[in-house]
């Protein structure tokens, strides 16, 4: 079981040159949450949800892992097993830095999820079988992420590691979108110390035990050296 649990959110990837959801020019600045991010707006208009992520998977291309995605990489070499990264990003920075223990708790952006059997795909393969999923042929795919209204993945095991956590750190969220949002208080009531690093105070940064306020590519390699 992990002694330390990550979460991670956008505010981790900014300095790679990804956008953020709520900062001044972030994600939610351009577009209505309820049209983009729900399954009702991807019932009503899936050609722009599909352009959304679309162009936020080609933008992903572009950018590389930043010195908090290394850190957090460079800990797990040291500690193993003992450390688990939650993220609610979709994007792959955190594997491309070399961390192996994370759980996508709002799904990936380079994974198409089929509607009809719900198995997901890597997106590229999707797309080459013109856009059947390859598992069972039907042509119903969609994102594969976490939309409002429906369920985070791997729920229990990362309510499993928050009860048996010794240390949560939050790195970069706004502390706005539940569950994430109510991980602090979960970890503290079962005992873990907790610390939050981020630009500005989040909407939780009381319920932390400390908080510590820079970016993330200075914060993060301070905290793990
Ligand atoms: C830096 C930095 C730098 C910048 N260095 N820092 C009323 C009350 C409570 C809950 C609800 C409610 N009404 C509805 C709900 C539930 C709802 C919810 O929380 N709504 C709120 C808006 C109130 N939640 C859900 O529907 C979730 N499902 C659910 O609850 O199911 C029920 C259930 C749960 C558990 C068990 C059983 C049942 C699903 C939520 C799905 C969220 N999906 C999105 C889109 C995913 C796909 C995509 O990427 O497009 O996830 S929304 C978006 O927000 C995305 C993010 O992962 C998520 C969080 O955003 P994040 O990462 O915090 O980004 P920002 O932009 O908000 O913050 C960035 C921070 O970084 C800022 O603070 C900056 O200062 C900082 N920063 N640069 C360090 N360089």
């Amino acid at each position: 079981m992990p002694q330390i649990v990550v979460l991670t959110g956008a505010g981790i990837s900014a300095e790679s040159g990804i956008a953020t959801f709520r900062d001044a020019d972030g994600l939610w600045e351009g577009h209505h949450v309820e049209d983009v991010a729900t399954p009702e707006g991807f019932a009503r208009d899936r050609a722009t949800v599909q352009r959304f992520y679309d162009e936020r998977r080609a933008a992903l291309a572009t950018v590389e892992p930043n010195a908090a995605h290394r850190a957090l990489a460079e800990l797990e070499e040291t500690l193993g097993d003992a450390l688990l990264v939650v993220t609610q990003n979709i994007d792959d920075l955190h594997e491309r830095a070399g961390s192996k223990n994370v759980v996508h708790m709002h799904g990936e952006l380079r994974k198409a999820l089929c509607r009809a059997c719900g198995v997901a795909s890597p997106w590229d393969a999707a797309l080459e079988a013109e856009p059947d999923c390859p598992g069972c042929g039907v042509a119903d795919l969609r994102p594969d992420v976490v939309w409002f209204g429906e369920v985070p993945y791997e729920m229990d095991r990362i309510t499993d590691a928050l009860t048996d956590a010794s240390l949560f750190v939050s790195i970069g969220t706004s502390g706005a979108v539940y569950p994430a949002a109510g991980f602090v208080q979960h970890a503290r009531r079962h005992g873990a110390k907790t610390l939050e690093l981020n630009l500005e105070p989040s909407e939780g940064s009381v319920f932390f035990h400390e908080a510590r306020q820079g970016k993330a590519g200075e914060l993060v390699p301070r905290w793990v050296r």
